[in-house]
């Protein structure tokens, strides 16, 4: 018998993806990413539009393109985040400091209802519930849809972050 837990679980699961650019061609760069990430195994189903967002964390740096997609996968969130951070890693990303400028970002905030604290991977995103940047495009694909640790909607959230400086691009 197998369970549903097991590794040869090849059910479908929900995801949704943060992208962030703030060095070179942002427009370009998330476009790139996205058609980078689509594939038999990750399949992209949905996209917010893209909002120009204040950098936080370090502040002296350019304001950043920020989107979120949902995509449908049967990969595991290990193998999920190694995509990723190879994409980063083709798209020329280099870490020079934490919080600092990029090409491109690839972070996983939400994988269905899993919650994961693993080295170098945590799910769901450590910091999303604080992050405008993230919660307003979440918020335009799964308003409510819940934080599967603290129960709160993408909605409930949002509403404690507005006075981060975000300005929607494309609808
Ligand atoms: N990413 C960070 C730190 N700060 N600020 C904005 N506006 N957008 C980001 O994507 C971002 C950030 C670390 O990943
Ligand atoms: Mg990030
Ligand atoms: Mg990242």
């Amino acid at each position: 018998m197998f369970s549903k837990q097991s590794c040869f679980d090849t059910t479908l699961k929900t995801v949704y993806i943060a992208l962030g650019s703030n060095l070179g061609d942002r427009v370009a760069n998330l476009l790139q990413a996205r058609e980078r990430m689509q594939s038999s195994n990750l399949r992209l189903t949905r996209a917010s539009s893209v909002y120009e967002t204040e950098p936080r964390g370090l502040l002296d740096q350019p304001w950043f393109l920020n989107q979120v997609i949902e995509a449908e996968t049967t990969l595991f969130p290990r193998q999920l985040l190694a995509r990723l951070l190879k994409i980063e890693q083709e798209m020329g990303r280099q870490r020079l400091l934490p919080n600092g400028p990029r090409v491109i970002d690839l972070d996983i905030l939400l994988f269905g209802n899993m919650v994961m604290h693993l080295p170098g991977l945590e799910v769901p995103h450590p910091r999303m519930a604080e992050r405008r940047f993230v919660l307003e495009p979440l918020a335009e694909l799964a308003p409510a849809i819940r934080h599967p640790r603290t129960g709160r909607s993408v909605r409930e959230m949002l509403t404690e972050v507005t006075d981060q400086p975000v300005r929607r691009l494309t609808s």
